[in-house]
């Protein structure tokens, strides 16, 4: 019997492309580099499956040219680059890589925060400058994180996580928003409080966001909520970019309206508003928060036993819209 075809849009292990070739005809891009629109359209052509890398766009548009599509797994968690609706319209089947990320990225959330409390890069940049001339009584002094309150905006399972980390390891205050509430017993192991958005935003000491990308959560963070914030507070995003305003960020931190940000995506990444460069009160990394070898390697998998799981057996382990394929 004929292997079906899969397309595997960006580089990724090499043993999990061996995997893949046992069960499938693979076409790969063996680049770093995304594939363009047009490219990722033409390599499409034919291809029964597409292993996705959270960066390529999966619409109606792109649906209706390249019919024999069945499934798009992406290799992360957020799947915002996924028309789910105009998928599931399509019959196409698309999933994620929960579960695997989780405590990988809460641990990073958590180092984010604080590499921002405590100045490091700040400082260390400093350091490396050779401006470290003298010691004196409030050399990089930042915020405490040990028993302070932390805010955590989204608390699904990396939101938990981080909380947790605050909770028990750092003896923090935890207060959390979301669209739902946690169940008791979740709060109680977590040891957090529901609050409303506008407390959360007044009282935190870190707020963290941990929030899926929609329309609806685009710029949850802006001019008006960076205002309501303490001048003391930091704010740390691993969510997605344009959650967070960055301009209005910027501008806030360059007039200490809050203390400090860490930010691990940004609003058209790649890209980094120049803004953002050039304030110094802000540590900046390149969308590395589930980026351990162990971690990339267990969603690079997950997402190959997506592909294998429906296109060979009929089952997919993490399907987003099961509904669209009766799977
Ligand atoms: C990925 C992420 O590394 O899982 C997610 O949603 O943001 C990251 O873990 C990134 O999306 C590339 O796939």
């Amino acid at each position: 019997m004929n292997k079906p075809s899969i397309l595997i849009a960006r580089a990724v292990f090499p043993e999990v492309i061996a995997r893949l070739q046992q069960h499938f005809e693979v076409e790969q891009n063996d680049s770093d580099e995304p594939l363009s629109r047009d490219q990722l359209l033409a390599r499409l052509q034919g291809k029964a499956g597409v292993f996705t890398t959270g960066g390529e766009r999966i619409d109606a548009a792109l649906l209706a040219a390249c019919p024999q599509l069945r499934i798009c797994a992406n290799m992360a968690v957020g799947y915002n680059n996924f028309d789910l609706p105009a998928m599931t319209a399509a019959k196409v089947l698309g999933t994620n890589t929960p579960d695997v990320l989780t405590e990988t990225t809460a641990d990073f959330g958590f180092a984010l925060l604080m590499a921002t409390a405590r100045r490091l890069t700040e400082s260390e940049h400093f350091l490396r400058a050779g401006q470290w001339t003298k010691w004196s009584y409030d050399l990089f002094a930042g915020a405490e994180v040990h028993g302070s309150t932390l805010g955590i905006l989204g608390m699904g399972r990396i939101g938990q996580g981080i909380a947790r980390r605050g909770a028990h390891g750092f003896g923090m205050n935890v207060i959390y928003h979301n669209r739902s509430r946690l169940t008791p017993e979740l709060e109680q192991e977590c040891k957090a409080r529901y609050v409303g958005k506008e407390e959360l935003l007044r009282e935190a000491d870190h707020l963290v966001l941990v929030l899926p990308y929609s329309p609806e959560s685009h710029h949850a963070i802006g001019a008006a909520e960076l205002a309501q914030m303490k001048p003391t507070a930091t704010l740390v995003n691993v969510a997605r970019g344009g959650i967070v305003d960055d301009v209005a960020l910027a501008k806030a931190l360059r007039e200490r309206r809050i203390a400090a940000a860490g930010l691990d995506v940004f609003e058209g990444e790649p890209k980094v508003h120049p803004d953002l460069l050039t304030v110094p009160n802000v540590v900046l990394t390149p969308h590395i928060a589930s980026g351990t070898v162990k971690t990339r390697l267990a969603m690079a998998n997950l997402a190959a036993d997506n592909l294998i799981g429906y296109l060979v057996h009929g089952k997919p382990v993490t399907p987003l819209n099961p509904e669209a394929v009766g799977s």
